[in-house]
């Protein structure tokens, strides 16, 4: 291990046996790496010191498909007059992601940053963060083995979930030998990754299937079939009784057409409020478009809010869209 690594989790290690009251938290829209992180991490202490009060700070809702995680009943909402001695962030490049996390980390003693995004603003007093690491459960399993405590089943079946979901079920560039090294080991507690799987990727709710359905059904064209434009209405989530959050995933899946080099997904959220996601694949500067309305992001994945009905946002984002097919 690096020296200034080392050195980093020496010091958490040492504020972490000198709080009692630690809160731990992750970003908000929680994912399988943030989840299994913080729920893993807080076993550990738990198990380092018993009579340690380990908080893990609800700051969002949790998909469902993560619900299965063992120990996921230990984030709450949390007291915000409660004391607060240590704050640990984790999978969180700066402070906004925490959402009401921030609240708690400002009236924290100390602060530890453990996190593996390129972006990670180093926030903490003590900061583990590892941008080479595929995932931040990669860096709590490290900082577990530091501080000694044996990792159980439970705390395997998390730390798996985060690194399998954060590698893209290890198929990212991002996944190394490491990776590999780090996984069997979990592996080795009896984990059940047959079961894990298929919670996770094997468990999509029915009612997103119908919206699915729905909104594909309406897939509208242009440009030789190279734009793809999709709705997600109001009236659409009460058809098929899912709701906005279920239609993560139809954009991605719009660009991964063949013929698609622009897929661009309208989210009405309120009658007056469109949320636009865009997608490209080669050429298309969607950052771009997006900041022409007062939005942002990246080259091949960015969005915008536009303040108007549906028929209008549509209208006004295909504009500027074919602007780069004539
Ligand atoms: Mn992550």
């Amino acid at each position: 291990m690096i020296d200034q690594l080392k050195k980093n989790m020496e010091d958490a290690l040492r504020l972490i046996n000198r709080y009692d009251n630690i809160f731990i938290c992750s970003h908000i829209q929680p994912d399988g790496d943030s989840l299994g992180s913080i729920l893993a991490l807080a076993m550990a202490i738990k198990k380092l010191k018993e009579k340690a009060n380990v908080n893990i700070i609800r700051v969002d809702d949790i998909p469902s498909d993560f619900l299965f995680l063992p120990g996921i009943d230990m984030i709450k909402e949390q007291d915000i007059n409660e004391e607060v001695d240590l704050f640990i962030a984790l999978d969180s490049s700066d402070t906004k992601r925490l959402g009401i996390g921030a609240e708690f980390l400002s009236k924290a003693k100390s602060v530890i940053c453990i996190d593996h995004h390129i972006t990670n603003e180093n926030f903490g007093d003590i900061n583990i963060v590892l941008s080479s690491s595929g995932s931040t459960c990669e860096i709590v399993y490290k900082f577990i083995k530091y501080m000694d405590v044996e990792i159980d089943k439970d705390m395997a079946s998390c730390l798996y979930t985060g690194i399998n979901t954060d590698t893209g079920r290890f198929m990212y560039s991002n996944t190394t030998y490491e990776t590999h090294t780090i996984v069997a080991e979990l592996i080795e507690t009896g984990i059940d990754i047959n079961s894990i799987n298929m919670n996770i990727y094997q468990n999509i709710p029915i009612e997103r299937v119908k919206l699915f359905l729905e909104t594909l059904s309406n897939l509208e064209l242009y440009a030789d079939d190279k734009v793809g434009v999709v709705v997600v209405s109001q009236e659409m989530l009460y058809k098929t009784n899912a709701s906005m959050e279920d239609s993560e995933g139809i954009v991605s899946y719009v660009r991964d057409i063949n013929t698609i080099e622009v897929a661009c997904l309208l989210k009405e959220m309120s009658e007056n409020e469109i949320k636009v996601s865009l997608r490209s694949k080669r050429f298309v500067d969607v950052a771009k478009i997006s900041t022409k309305f007062g939005g942002g992001g990246h080259v091949r994945a960015a969005g915008c809010t536009i303040y108007g009905n549906l028929e209008t946002a549509k209208k006004m984002v295909l504009e500027e869209i074919l602007k780069d097919f004539r």
